[in-house]
C-alpha cells in the first residue's frame, strides 16, 4: 500500500511534498473494513436505548403507560418526556435560536417525534419493551399543506411558545424593494415562475448514533457520537446539561457520511447522556435506517416564486423572489444566528445586475425538523437552483441560448471583489473562461446541431445549463456565530524531535479526506512529508476549538488554519536554523524542507535537523524556548466564492417518459487545488447526489402527515446504474484573503448540478410548450409534464 506517498502530479508541479494527488491516508483502515464507527463502540456492561416514536403527526399526549415495558427482565430503565421535565431536560435549544422536546411533553408535533426511551441489556430487548408502553393520544388535525400553515384556522402547532397563536416561524427579507420594484416596472421583459425545491434528506450510508458513558466517580462524560460538530456540540451539552465542558468528551469517530444530517443535536444523543448518567452504565443508541429517514436531517423545502427582469436584448436587470419555507415542527436548522434563510441571499447569482429583492416566510407544519444544510452551505443551493432556473426561463421567453445569456451577464473579472445588490462580497472570480472551459469539453455547438435533428425526428434530447458561484467557508465571526459561537478554527501543531508531526484539527472528517489533505497543507508550509504527518481531529479532549465541518468551511477556514499554523513553526525553525548555521536569519533562504545559507546551497539545515535541535542538548539562540509547536485559532475575514459551469445532457424516452443523463461536463473554480484526486472523488460524489435530488428523490407527506419516504424502498437514491462517466475540467481563480488561495469544494457539485439536469430536461421537452417542471422529475411527473398535466403542489 503506497497510501500516504505521492503517486503522479497530473495537474500540480512535481514537488517532494505538499499539494498534489496522493492517495488518501485514511483509505487502507477504510477498504479493509477497520474504519472505527460509533458502533463499532463496545464497552464493558454497555446498555442500549431505543426510542418509542410517535404514529402521529400531530396528537395530545394523555397517558404514558410505562409499566409492563419496565417490567421485562432485561429492561433497565423507561423514560418519558415527563421524567425528563421533572429535571428540566425535556427541551433543548436547537441550532437556530428555536427549542425542541427531547421526548415530547404535551404533544407530539410531527410523526417519528421521540416519546419516550428503554434502556435494556441488549438491543433487541430494548425494541421489544418499547411495544410494551401505552400510550394513549388524543389525534389533533395535522397541519401539513405548507400553504395553508397560516390560515387562521389552522391548528396552532407551537402552543408551547408563549404567546404563539399561529404558526408562523419567522419573516426575513433582504435587497432593496423599492429599486427592484422600479427596475421591475421599466423592463421589457419580466419572466415569473413559481419553482418547489422539495424535502429531501442527505440519507448518508451511517445512521446517526451515539455511545454516552458517564463517570460517576470522575463526574466526566465521554460521548462518542455522529457528529460534524464536536466541539460546539460540547459546549451545547454543558450548557444544557450542566455538566461542565471540561467534564465532557465528546469524540467522532469515523463517520459514515456526514452531509449535514449530522450537524444538528438530535434527541437522541441526549437521550443517551440521560440514560448513562441514570444508569451508571455506559449506553449506546443507534438509529436504524428509518429513524433516520423520517426524522432526522429534512433539507430545502422552499417553496418559491422567482421573477426575473431584463431588456429585450437579453440583459438581466433585476431579480425578485418570495419563498414559503417549511421548517416542520422545530426550527433545527443550523444556521448562523444573523441568517434565519441561511446564505439564500446569494439568488442573484453569478451575474451583475442592478437590483434585487427577497422576502421569505417561514412557518411550523407538523413535520420533522427541517432546513438541515444538506450538501449546501446554508441555502446555498435553493439559492442556485432559483437563480439558474429563472435565468433558464428568461432564456426560453427571449428565444436566446442560455449559454450567451449567462455569458453576457456575468460579473466580470475587473469587477471583483464584486459586491451584490443584497451586500455579499464575492472574493474573486473569472467566470468565462470557466463557461468557455465548460462549454468546449461539451461540444456545445455539435451537441445543438445534434439536438435540432433529433428534434427533426421526434426524439427528446436536452441539454442543460448551470453556472453557479457559492459562498462559503462560514464565517467570519464578526458576522457570524452559532448559537454565540464565533465561526473560526483552531489548529495545532507539533513537530517531534526526530522530525515526524502531527497537527491538531478543530473540524472532523466524514469521508472526505481531511487525515490526507490536512497533512498535505502543512506539508506543503514546513517540507515534512504528508506520509510523516498524523491528522488527529474529531476528539474534544484532544483537538482545539472549532465549530465543525458543514459548509464546506473545512478548507476555507480550518485549511487557512493549519497553513498558517505551519508557517508559525517555519518561522521558529528560521530561527533556529540561523543559531545552527552561525548566520543571520536576513541570510537564509526557504527551500522546500530545508534552510540554506543565500548563495551557499551547500550550508543547509532540515526541517528534520532543526526539530531534533529545537528539542535536543545545547542551547538555542537568545529568547528561543525548546520545542516546535505552535497553536492558532483562525478567524476568516470573508467567505471564499467557488463557482462553476456545469453541462448536462439528457435523453427522454418518449415512450415511457424515463430521463437518461447521457452526459454531465462540470467544471470546478475552488481556488488553487490540494489534492486535485480527491476534489474529483467530491465531485463525483456530489454530481450523483444531484442526480438522485433532480430525478429520483423527494420525501413527501400524506394528508394525515405520515412520511412517505421512511424506507429506501420509498425514498430512492441513485447508485452507479443511474449516472454517466462523469467529465470534469476546472480553472483556478485563488481566493486572495486566503493563505493558500483555496476555496471550498465539498458541495459544489451538489449545489450546482441539479439545475444542470432540470435545466436540460425542460430544454428536451421545449417542443411540448413546457417551461418548467419541479423535482423530482421521475417518469410520472415527466409524463404528466408531457401531456400539459398540472404538476403536484
Ligand atoms: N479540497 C482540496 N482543495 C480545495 C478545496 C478542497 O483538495 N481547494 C479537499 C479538502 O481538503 C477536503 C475536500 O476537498 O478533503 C472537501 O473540502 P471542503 O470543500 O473544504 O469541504 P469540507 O468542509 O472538508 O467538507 C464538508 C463537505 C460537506 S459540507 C458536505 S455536505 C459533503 C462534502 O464535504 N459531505 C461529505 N463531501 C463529503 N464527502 C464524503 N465522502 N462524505 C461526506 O459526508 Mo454539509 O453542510 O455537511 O451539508
Amino acid at each position: 500500500q503506497d497510501a500516504g506517498k505521492l503517486t503522479t502530479f497530473e495537474d500540480n508541479d512535481q514537488k517532494p511534498v505538499g499539494h498534489g494527488r496522493m492517495l488518501r491516508k485514511e483509505d487502507p483502515r477504510f477498504v479493509r473494513g477497520r474504519g472505527r464507527y460509533t458502533d463499532d463502540v463496545q464497552l464493558p456492561g454497555m446498555l442500549h436505548l431505543a426510542i418509542l416514536r410517535s404514529p402521529f403527526a400531530h396528537a395530545k399526549i394523555v397517558s404514558i403507560d410505562t409499566s409492563a415495558a419496565a417490567a421485562l427482565p432485561k429492561v433497565k430503565a423507561v423514560v418519558t418526556g415527563a421524567d425528563l421535565a421533572a429535571q428540566g431536560l425535556a427541551w433543548m435549544p436547537t441550532l437556530s435560536n428555536d427549542v425542541q422536546a427531547v421526548l415530547a411533553t404535551d404533544k407530539v408535533r410531527f410523526q417519528g417525534q421521540e416519546v419516550a426511551f428503554v434502556v435494556a441489556e441488549d438491543r433487541y430487548a430494548a425494541r421489544d419493551a418499547l411495544e410494551l408502553i401505552d400510550v394513549e393520544y388524543e389525534v389533533l388535525d395535522p397541519v401539513i399543506d405548507v400553504r395553508k400553515a397560516l390560515a387562521p384556522e389552522a391548528p396552532v402547532i407551537r402552543d408551547d411558545l408563549d404567546g404563539k397563536t399561529n404558526n408562523h416561524c419567522f419573516d426575513w427579507e433582504t435587497g432593496d424593494k423599492a429599486a427592484t420594484e422600479a427596475v421591475f416596472a421599466a423592463a421589457d421583459v419580466v419572466v415569473s415562475q413559481d419553482i418547489v425545491y422539495p424535502r429531501v434528506h442527505p440519507a448518508p450510508m451511517e445512521t446517526c448514533g451515539a455511545v454516552a458513558d458517564f463517570d460517576p466517580v470522575e463526574g466526566k462524560l465521554k460521548l462518542w457520537s455522529t457528529t460534524q460538530a464536536p466541539h460546539a456540540h460540547r459546549t451545547l451539552y454543558a450548557i444544557v446539561a450542566g455538566i461542565p465542558e471540561h467534564k465532557i468528551q465528546v469524540i467522532s469517530p469515523d463517520i459514515g457520511g456526514g452531509f449535514g444530517n449530522k450537524v444538528p443535536i438530535y434527541p437522541g444523543y441526549v437521550c443517551a447522556i440521560v440514560a448513562s448518567i441514570v444508569t451508571g452504565k455506559p449506553v449506546k443508541w443507534m438509529e436504524d435506517r428509518s429513524e433516520n429517514l423520517i426524522s432526522t436531517g429534512f433539507a430545502r423545502d422552499y417553496i418559491m416564486r422567482g421573477e426575473i427582469a431584463a431588456t429585450r436584448d437579453g440583459k438581466i436587470l433585476g431579480i425578485r423572489t418570495d419563498v414559503l419555507a417549511d421548517h416542520g415542527a422545530f426550527n433545527g436548522t443550523a444556521a448562523p444566528v444573523k441568517y434565519p434563510a441561511g446564505f439564500f441571499g446569494v439568488f442573484t447569482g453569478s451575474y451583475d445586475i442592478e437590483a434585487a429583492y427577497c422576502s421569505m416566510t417561514a412557518v411550523y407544519t407538523n413535520k420533522a425538523p427541517g432546513g438541515v444544510a444538506y450538501a449546501c452551505s446554508f441555502r446555498i443551493t435553493e439559492a442556485v437552483y432559483l437563480v439558474e432556473r429563472i435565468v433558464d426561463c428568461l432564456a426560453a421567453e427571449l428565444g436566446m441560448d442560455p449559454a450567451e445569456l449567462r455569458l453576457k451577464n456575468f460579473i466580470k473579472p475587473e469587477q471583483f471583489p464584486y459586491t451584490t445588490k443584497t451586500g455579499w462580497v464575492y472574493d474573486s472570480g473569472d467566470y468565462e473562461p470557466t463557461m468557455r472551459l465548460a462549454m468546449d469539453m461539451a461540444g456545445y455547438a455539435d451537441l445543438r446541431k445534434e439536438q435540432a435533428e433529433k428534434r427533426e425526428r421526434g426524439e427528446l434530447m436536452g441539454i442543460g445549463i448551470a453556472f453557479f458561484t457559492e459562498a462559503v467557508g462560514a464565517g467570519p465571526r464578526k458576522d457570524m456565530d452559532i448559537l454565540g459561537l464565533g465561526m473560526a478554527d483552531g489548529c495545532e501543531l507539533r513537530v517531534h524531535p526526530t522530525g515526524k508531526a502531527v497537527v491538531r484539527l478543530s473540524v472532523q472528517s466524514q469521508g472526505q479526506g481531511h487525515e490526507t489533505t490536512f497533512a498535505q497543507i502543512v506539508a506543503e508550509e514546513i517540507g515534512i512529508p504528508p506520509a510523516d504527518i498524523d491528522v488527529v481531529h474529531g476528539d474534544t479532549d484532544n483537538t482545539p476549538f472549532g465549530l465543525g465541518t458543514y459548509g464546506s468551511r473545512s478548507t476555507p477556514v480550518s485549511g487557512a488554519a493549519a497553513a498558517l499554523v505551519a508557517r508559525k513553526v517555519r518561522d521558529k525553525a528560521r530561527l533556529i536554523a540561523s543559531a545552527m548555521l552561525e548566520v543571520s536569519v536576513a541570510d537564509l533562504e526557504w527551500e522546500k524542507g530545508a534552510f540554506q545559507v543565500k548563495g551557499d546551497p551547500g550550508k543547509s539545515v532540515t526541517i528534520q535537523d532543526i526539530a531534533m535541535r529545537a528539542h535536543g542538548a545545547g542551547d538555542l539562540p537568545e529568547g528561543v524556548e525548546g520545542g516546535l509547536e505552535a497553536q492558532i485559532c483562525y478567524n476568516p475575514s470573508n467567505l471564499t466564492y467557488p463557482h462553476g459551469a456545469y453541462i448536462c445532457v439528457v435523453d427522454i424516452d418518449p415512450g415511457t417518459a424515463v430521463v437518461k443523463v447521457r452526459r454531465f461536463i462540470a467544471v470546478d473554480d475552488c481556488g488553487n487545488r490540494i489534492n486535485p484526486m480527491i476534489i474529483e472523488g467530491q465531485v463525483h460524489g456530489g454530481l450523483t447526489d444531484g442526480v438522485g435530488m433532480a430525478l429520483m428523490e423527494m420525501i413527501s407527506f400524506d394528508e394525515d402527515g405520515n412520511c412517505l419516504g421512511a424506507s429506501l424502498m420509498d425514498y430512492l437514491i441513485p447508485t452507479a446504474l443511474e449516472v454517466p462517466d462523469w467529465e470534469t475540467g476546472f480553472t483556478v481563480t485563488p481566493s486572495p484573503h486566503h493563505p493558500i488561495g483555496a476555496k471550498g469544494v465539498g458541495e459544489s457539485a451538489t449545489v450546482g448540478s441539479p439545475p444542470a439536469i432540470v435545466n436540460a430536461v425542460v430544454d428536451a421537452l421545449a417542443p411540448f410548450g413546457i417551461r418548467h417542471a419541479d423535482m423530482p422529475l421521475t417518469p410520472s411527473r415527466v409524463w404528466d409534464a408531457m401531456r400539459g398535466a398540472p404538476q403536484p403542489p
